[in-house]
């Protein structure tokens, strides 16, 4: 039985000390401790009575290892990448609050000692059982858990978690449909299930959405901001100089000088950095508390354009700011920008920070074209008389980490062989009108009236039938009917009945491997089913087909989870 525990001291040792980047996640979870705790409180309430098995958890952070070149503990006080540090210590926090028995290591040498991998011996495959349940690592530590346990990763891979930030769609983690239709990257083809990699934001559900926290207010510390907030005060996003980088950001800048004191936190050594402007108050980076503090006070927090979804935006909208960012028109990819090019996603970036402008928008997040100074120089006028309230979404809150990390622990299983659904043990319902209907044909409820669902998580019950819009994807299809895909329940759905539910007439009916199936193609009256669970993939689409979409409900504020996923 894992038992809620909320003294971090014993997690504070194991995060073990000598690099700058330990030092910063230590200083964030000593920071958080009590925020954690009280989280814990209340989830403990809630799931009071509920069975919660203890695991045995390891967690080896790649990219901090010395073997993957640790590029990131060097630059930790110089204004480098910070939002994956965040999201670790977030990580193992929230894995020793909720009780597991968790191991953590940023060395080959420990990764070995918990594997039980003799020292010296590091190529030699595991022999015996997994002395772990779960791993979760990153990309850089699934490569050296390749080279180091050869052969019997792919026996154990099913416990892996890979902490992803930008995400990976099934049709580049499938070796072999990434080799044949050009979707191979430098980040490789693991033939993972989709939602072992768990992502920053909920940018795709074909991921699981892993998250980080953000600070949460009291109602004095509420009270305390609504009286200091300076109407006229905006602090710049960007901590290393060359994220000031706009094209036009003189332009921008001028504006926002004409009417308020600019404020920035970016990095440097003896001089101002040429490229922030005299009357920039520069705070020079600041730790992580300051920063808040810094926070607080202002009523703007601006965007250039990059870093591209990082953390600090919530944590300015969490302490009352409006985040104010530039569209990407066209969106950016990796099709077609150089930041993205080779990562394994087709998402199009609409903006710096797409879930702030999807997921909170207004009052909170402004998203405008930053080359129009009409529209800039109005919309700051406009913030500086708006009254907005400090707003952190739940699923960004301790306790929202902790419910959907604990969701999954005691949920997801990647492990146990996946039965293909039967045909034939489906019956109708009819056509459910109502919420879920986007057109009054293509929205039906299936309902599997045996019993072989049981084991489906999230629950058979949740699962909402559609059809997309020929070039549309599950993804936009669900999100149109106010529900979510989940690549989980593709295997129901990947029937034949699942077509004549939607009235497809199928002229001819074939299995293929194809990243977009199940869909039915209206040219010949095809229906293409999937025919390699692994290829179940609420992203892509083609003018070619309707795809055929396993939608869900979720819950308000947190959207890993559906209605009845706890
Ligand atoms: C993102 O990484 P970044 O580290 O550049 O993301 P930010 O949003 O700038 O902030 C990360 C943290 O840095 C902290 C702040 C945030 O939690 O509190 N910080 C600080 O301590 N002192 C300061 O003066 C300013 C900020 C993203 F997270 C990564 O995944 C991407 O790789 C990267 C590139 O897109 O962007």
């Amino acid at each position: 039985q894992a038992l809620f525990q909320s003294d971090v001291g014993a997690l504070l040792e194991q995060v073990g000390t000598g690099k700058e980047s330990l030092s910063f996640m230590k200083r964030r979870i000593r920071r958080l401790a009590a925020q954690w705790a009280a989280a814990a409180r209340r989830l403990d309430e809630r799931l009071r009575g509920g069975w919660r098995e203890r695991r045995r958890i390891l967690v080896h952070v790649g990219f901090l290892t010395e073997e993957s070149g640790d590029v990131f503990s060097p630059k930790v006080l110089k204004g480098g990448p910070l939002g994956e540090m965040v999201q670790w210590a977030d990580i193992v926090t929230a894995l020793h609050v909720l009780g597991h028995d968790l191991r953590i290591s940023v060395s080959l040498k420990e990764l070995h000692g918990f594997l039980g991998v003799p020292p010296g011996r590091g190529s030699c495959p595991l022999t015996g059982p997994l002395p772990f349940d779960l791993i979760y690592t990153d990309y850089h530590g699934l490569q050296q858990m390749k080279q180091h346990m050869g052969l019997s990763l792919r026996k154990h891979k099913c416990h892996i978690r890979v902490i992803d930030t930008f995400g990976t769609e099934p049709a580049y983690n499938h070796e072999e449909y990434a080799t044949l239709h050009g979707y191979r990257t430098n980040w490789g083809y693991w033939n993972l299930h989709g939602q072992q990699y768990m992502t920053m934001f909920p940018h795709t559900p074909d991921n699981s959405f892993m998250g980080f926290v953000a600070e949460e207010l009291n109602e004095t510390e509420r009270l305390h901001i609504q009286r200091s907030k300076v109407n006229n005060m905006a602090v710049v996003y960007g901590k290393e100089a060359n994220m000031w980088k706009l094209q036009g950001k003189e332009k921008v800048l001028s504006i926002l000088h004409r009417y308020m004191d600019v404020h920035g936190t970016v990095y440097y050594e003896t001089q101002r950095p040429p490229e922030v402007p005299a009357f920039v108050k520069n705070h020079g980076l600041l730790p992580q508390q300051e920063l808040q503090q810094l926070l607080r006070r202002a009523k703007l927090f601006v965007g250039f354009g990059f870093p591209y979804e990082g953390p600090a935006p919530l944590e300015a909208i969490a302490n009352g700011c409006v985040f104010l960012q530039p569209r990407f028109s066209p969106p950016r990819s990796s099709l077609n920008h150089e930041f993205f090019r080779g990562k394994p996603t087709s998402r199009e970036v609409s903006s710096q920070h797409p879930y702030a402008e999807q997921n909170i928008g207004r009052p909170h997040v402004i998203t405008i074209d930053f080359n129009n100074s009409e529209e800039f120089d109005a919309t700051v006028r406009e913030i500086m008389k708006i009254k907005v309230e400090p707003f952190l979404p739940y699923e960004y809150t301790c306790e929202g980490m902790l419910e959907r990390l604990h969701a999954y622990i005691q949920n997801q299983d990647f492990c146990s062989p996946e039965e293909p659904f039967p045909a034939g043990n489906w019956s109708w319902l009819g056509s459910a009108a109502g919420p879920f209907a986007l057109q009054p044909n293509s929205s039906v409820l299936l309902w599997a009236s045996n019993a072989s669902s049981h084991a489906s998580w999230p629950p058979l019950a949740a699962l909402r039938l559609l059809a997309s819009l020929e070039g549309e994807s599950c993804v936009t299809a669900c999100h149109g009917a106010g529900l979510v895909c989940e690549p989980a329940l593709y295997r129901f759905i990947n029937i034949k009945e699942a077509f004549s539910a939607l009235d497809f007439q199928c002229e001819g009916l074939e299995s293929e491997m194809n990243h977009l199936l199940p869909a039915f193609s209206a040219e010949h009256a095809e229906c293409g089913l999937q025919q390699d669970p692994l290829l179940f993939s609420c992203a892509g689409s083609s003018a070619k087909y309707q795809r055929l979409c396993p939608c869900r409900d979720y819950r308000a504020g947190q959207v890993a989870l559906c209605r009845d996923c706890l």
